[in-house]
């Protein structure tokens, strides 16, 4: 075969490798309160169970391994900072209120005319749009069932992926677009778009949510804390954070190592202690790294990518080439002039945690993976 076409069918081939688990989940079946629990988790793995998406609902209720029908905390708690965040389980930094929105106590919001405003959850019935990876054009769905926020939610959860996000002005104008093209302008449609005041004991900036329906209910004022719910889905519930129930921890695979070395001396640290430098192969692990490297106390964190002068290629230590990316303007696409030194690959811990180049001498804050 040619040595070009053999190549390329190579790196199609590579491009296809499926991504091991970054986090592990770990079932403790003894009883304790949520502050005891939360102590448990931190000392013996990372700390008590976040759940980012649907796969993790799947995986935490797997992992609940109990024939005693339970009630099972997770690190999900009440706090007084209330905050406006997306369904899909992203921060909401681009905002795009309407005149005087938001102006009362309303926790969820629909767009019209690009703009957004604050709606009763609860009291209203709308259309609503879902994203969604059938439609190959737009990625969204407009469904014309009038439903509440939450029911809303659910139903693009189970038929698409989530209630859509408009995450900047760039993904406004789409679905404005889409929304004149579907002759639904004139309509009040829901967004993924709420707001509520729970927080990850890890400190992650995850708004994803799976609440029982009529859950947090917080009776008597005193529901501080969530857990799994004993029916078969293990959706979630508020609870007393006194209770005792036994608890998911999580072990996180990737870790911070906040000394200075360089890209050379940061892979041997990894790999003596049975890990390697991380790879990032896809916008999952992405996440992942930016909660990370948020610690961080240098302004990029070293990667395990490294760059093929002579073939002007970057590759992971695990000897993938780069599919996913997530490069800053300017760095990584073009030719780098390595007759000086080589360069590696390093993530910016803070703006936009883009990838960037660095020549390898630079002493940098690193991700071990840990696979054991
Ligand atoms: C960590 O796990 C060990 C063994 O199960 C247990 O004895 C210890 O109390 C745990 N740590 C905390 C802080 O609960
Ligand atoms: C869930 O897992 C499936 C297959 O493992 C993957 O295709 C999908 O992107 C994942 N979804 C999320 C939200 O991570
Ligand atoms: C669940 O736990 C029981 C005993 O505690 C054990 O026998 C069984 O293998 C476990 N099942 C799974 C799926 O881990
Ligand atoms: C619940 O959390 C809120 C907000 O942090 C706090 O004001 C309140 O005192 C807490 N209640 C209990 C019973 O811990
Ligand atoms: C807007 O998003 C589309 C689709 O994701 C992309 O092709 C386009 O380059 C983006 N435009 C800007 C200005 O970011
Ligand atoms: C949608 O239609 C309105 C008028 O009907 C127009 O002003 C606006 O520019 C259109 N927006 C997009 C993104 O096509
Ligand atoms: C977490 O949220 C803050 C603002 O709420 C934002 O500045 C930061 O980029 C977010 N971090 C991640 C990893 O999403
Ligand atoms: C790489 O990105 C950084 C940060 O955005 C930027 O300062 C630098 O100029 C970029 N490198 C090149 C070669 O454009
Ligand atoms: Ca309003
Ligand atoms: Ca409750």
């Amino acid at each position: 075969m040619d040595k070009t076409l053999h190549f390329i069918l190579l790196l199609i081939a590579l491009c296809s490798v499926s991504e091991c688990v970054q986090r592990q989940y770990h079932f403790v079946n003894v009883r304790k309160t949520w502050t005891e629990a939360q102590r448990y988790c931190r000392e013996n793995y990372t700390d008590l169970a976040t759940a980012d998406d649907m796969n993790d609902t799947s995986e935490l209720k797997n992992s609940v391994n109990d024939s005693g029908h339970q009630y099972v905390w997770i690190g999900l708690q009440r706090t007084s900072v209330n905050k406006w965040q997306w369904s899909s389980g992203e921060p909401a930094l681009y905002l795009n209120w309407g005149s005087g929105q938001p102006d009362g106590g309303d926790e969820c919001a629909y767009i019209f005319n690009g703009q957004f405003y604050d709606y009763s959850c609860s009291t209203y019935y709308l259309k609503f749009i879902c994203s969604s990876s059938n439609n190959m054009n737009t990625g969204l769905v407009f469904v014309s069932q009038l439903m509440n926020w939450r029911s809303a939610q659910s139903y693009c959860r189970q038929n698409h992926i989530d209630l859509v996000s408009v995450r900047n002005q760039n993904e406004s104008q789409q679905l404005q677009k889409f929304i004149n093209d579907s002759h639904i302008s004139g309509s009040f449609v829901w967004i993924g778009l709420f707001r509520d005041s729970w927080q990850w004991s890890d400190q992650s900036n995850s708004s994803f949510r799976y609440w029982y329906p009529n859950q947090p209910n917080n009776a008597g004022g005193q529901e501080n804390c969530t857990m799994l719910e004993d029916e078969p889905l293990r959706r979630w519930g508020d609870n007393t954070c006194n209770s005792k129930f036994p608890f998911v921890c999580h072990e996180d695979k990737l870790i911070l190592i906040r000394e200075k070395l360089t890209w050379s001396e940061a892979l041997r640290y990894c790999r003596q202690n049975h890990m390697d430098l991380v790879s990032v192969h896809s916008e999952e692990i992405q996440r992942r790294v930016m909660n990370v490297v948020k610690r961080a106390s240098t302004e990029a964190v070293w990667l395990g990518l490294h760059n093929y002068c002579s073939m002007n290629m970057w590759l992971w230590l695990s000897g993938e080439v780069v599919c996913y990316q997530n490069w800053a303007p300017g760095n990584g696409t073009t030719p780098e002039n390595c007759r000086l030194e080589k360069r590696k690959g390093a993530v910016q811990s803070g703006g936009d945690q883009r990838w960037i180049s660095l020549p390898e001498s630079h002493k940098l804050n690193f991700i071990c993976r840990n696979d054991e």
